[in-house]
């Protein structure tokens, strides 16, 4: 049965202020919000969308510890970058705040207060890791040791990352603070715990029963956290970022961030509209929906409506698209690894394809299963159907306007049968997009918003208006008169998913502003209507844009990988005299070349100073002879010879560097020196 709603408040996930904004966050989150919201405007329907910044939380502390900064100086850098971001890519939100606003510190603390006063939490005391030198109880990721299952040092009190393992700060062996480097003690502390147990079996109902309807990826999460048995949570932390514990005795105590984020929702709809805002969050004919990504499922299908629900006047989530994960060129993105395509970077990169982009994220989205951002996939969406297809029907037909007509609408005659089967075709896409919008199925509403576009190319291949003009002038106006509805047309289907885009498109058409109700139709355009110059409304990425991105990844690959090697270990200590006895100098390379059938070889003639020498080496793979002849190289000189198989004799050996990768790059001097000078 379907509910009939008065107003939607759509949220999405509020992104971490402790890092750039990437293709994921767009992919998983932002787009698909701004997708549905924009619809919904264009159906005239109330909606309001709500972002913000999520600036609480550990890692914030942790980065602002490493730069030597302080959290609110990381929290204001990434606010702002985010938040110029979104706005670049369209996402048009109503607001988009931040958790450390003076309203939102208020709206929570209050929201703790209010369930603290109705007896909703449990108090708990608990021993902790506790840093005596600092003075401070030390959160999971300020824990580092030994993993007990790999045993790589190094590893948090919350994860390995070597391994992979979720693991407790006891777990770990030799446990260190991050803060001081000491040893941490176990010291009791006292928390509050919003009691999951106590709101299982109507959450069960809620969920299981009242939302099958809700994506299968959601609702099996949630199944199986009901399925395992919830348990009570903490709702506070020993740590001096965040909002106060507003009860007494809880100094040094703050709210946890997830317990403080998702009431940023509600702070920032309080902050737009101070006066209504209760309305899009408590008025049960208010419909709210969260857009989140999977890792944020159980805080906001379980744990945050559990909150909602205990505060008592709220309406809870009627859906929560969660989308899965967008991975890049076959890895997962990272923030820390710099695997990621940053949105602040790719419009430097692509200025102005903005559309593209959330194209392709869409055509692309991670709906049901993860999936893979390449760019060559990239390309190929926007060479194939963003220019071959949207954009050459929209050109053609609004070149041939101009041409035959100096850009004025020309009034169809009668129409023939094929005329009328396009039309037809083209009339039923309005409630194919729109049922699946209305199911957040945004992939494949765009891909039936693309199908417009098809249909307009072969109907205007098919019509040959360029032949025709010659033979019967008059049924011209009718095929252009019919090309143009359809351009009409894209520029509302595609309106939700390609706002740049069809803001131009209707530039170009000379009209203000469509409705979506005006979606299938066939008189948009009257006759007589003038239209603007068209331009290209997309255009062709060449090879070597894409080649220069993904030699961009290849280097970032090649960065983590070196930077996660592990060197060799230390031979064994030799004395000061033993190291004398080796006689390191100084060459020139005078001539090299390549030793017949011995692949590895290369052939040097050295000046050392002396007679001058030669010493075969093997670097052949690694150099062409000609990119070391006339460089410095250091050389041992005092080794006796080596007769290689073919006779030739080698007096010494030149010392090289073998990298991570087992490339070698031979050792050289930083300033020209004498040939034969020693190395000390
Ligand atoms: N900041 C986690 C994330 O960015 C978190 C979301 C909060 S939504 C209330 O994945
Ligand atoms: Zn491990």
């Amino acid at each position: 049965m379907e509910k009939k709603f008065k107003r939607t408040t759509v949220t999405s996930a509020l992104p971490y202020a402790n890092g750039p904004v990437h293709i994921g966050h767009l992919a998983g989150v932002y787009v698909p919000a701004d997708i549905y919201v924009r619809y919904l405007r264009l159906k005239k329907e109330d909606v309001l969308f709500i972002g913000g910044s999520d600036e609480h939380g550990v890692p914030i502390t942790i980065r602002a510890r490493k730069e030597g900064i302080t959290p609110q100086d990381v929290v204001d850098r990434y606010h702002n970058l985010i938040k110029e971001s979104f706005k670049n890519f369209g996402i048009s939100f109503d607001v988009y705040s931040r958790t450390t606003s003076e309203t939102h510190h208020k709206v929570a603390s209050n929201f703790f207060r209010t369930l603290y006063d109705k007896g909703e939490f449990l108090e708990k005391s608990s021993e902790q890791y506790y840093d005596e030198e600092a003075k401070t109880f030390l959160a999971d990721r300020y824990i580092t040791g030994e993993c007990p299952h790999c045993h790589a040092e190094g590893a948090y009190g919350d994860q390995c990352e070597k391994c992979g393992t979720s693991l407790s700060p006891t777990d770990l062996i030799n446990p260190k603070s991050a803060i001081s480097g000491s040893a941490p003690v176990m010291r009791e502390t006292k928390h509050w715990y919003l009691p999951l147990d106590k709101h299982e079996s109507w959450l069960r109902q809620w969920i299981l029963e009242d939302h099958k309807e809700w994506r299968n990826n959601v609702y099996g999460q949630c199944k199986s956290w009901l399925d395992m048995g919830l348990q009570p949570r903490a709702v506070s932390r020993d740590l001096d970022w965040g909002i106060p514990v507003p009860v007494e005795g809880a100094e040094g105590k703050v709210l946890y961030v997830w317990f403080d984020a998702p009431i940023g929702y509600i702070s920032n709809t309080k902050e737009l509209l101070p006066d209504t805002w209760e309305t899009w969050w408590k008025d049960p004919e208010t419909r709210l929906v969260h857009f989140i990504g999977k890792d944020n499922i159980v805080f906001h299908c379980i744990v945050f409506p559990a909150m909602l629900k205990a505060e008592g006047s709220y309406i809870l989530p009627d859906n929560v698209p969660s989308n899965e994960f967008l991975n890049l060129e076959g890895d997962k993105i990272s923030t820390s690894r710099n695997w990621a395509v940053w949105l602040h970077e790719y419009l430097v990169d692509f200025p102005g394809k903005q559309d593209v982009l959330r194209y392709v994220l869409t055509a692309n989205a991670p709906e049901t299963k993860d999936n893979d951002f390449t760019w060559k996939d990239f390309q190929a969406r926007n060479n194939n159907e963003l220019v071959a297809v949207y954009g050459n029907f929209v050109n053609r037909a609004l070149q041939l306007t101009q041409k035959y007509y100096d850009g004025v609408v020309p009034a169809a005659g009668e129409l023939t049968d094929y005329d009328r089967e396009t039309l037809d075709e083209f009339k039923d896409v309005k409630q194919k997009v729109e049922e699946l919008l209305n199911a957040f199925k945004f992939r494949d509403a765009q891909k039936e918003a693309m199908n417009l576009a098809r249909i307009g190319n072969k109907y205007i291949a098919d019509s040959e208006p360029w032949k025709v003009i010659k033979t019967d002038p008059e049924r011209v106006k009718t095929i252009i008169n019919i090309s143009l509805q359809l351009t009409a047309n894209l520029a509302i289907a595609f309106e939700p998913f390609l706002p740049f885009s069809s803001e131009r498109l209707r530039g170009m058409l000379n009209m203000a502003t469509f409705e979506w109700e005006q979606l299938g139709r066939t008189d948009l355009l009257t006759p007589g209507h003038q239209l603007n110059k068209p331009d290209l409304l997309f255009d062709k990425i060449e090879d070597d844009a894409i080649e220069a991105q993904i030699q961009r990844l290849a280097d970032i690959k090649k960065a983590n990988e070196a930077a996660a090697y592990k060197a060799n270990p230390i031979k064994s200590t030799i004395a000061f005299e033993d190291f004398e006895k080796l006689d390191i100098r100084v060459g020139t390379v005078l001539e090299c070349c390549a030793v017949p059938k011995m692949k590895k070889l290369l052939q040097f003639k050295i000046a050392d100073g002396l007679e001058n020498r030669t010493i075969v080496s093997g670097i052949a793979q690694h150099y062409a002879p000609e990119q070391l002849v006339g460089k410095q190289v250091l050389f041992i000189a005092n080794l006796a010879p080596r007769q290689f198989k073919n006779g030739l004799v080698s007096e010494g050996m030149i010392l090289s560097a073998m990298n991570v990768d087992e490339t070698l790059s031979v050792a050289t001097v930083d300033r020209p020196v004498a040939p034969g000078s020693e190395v000390c």
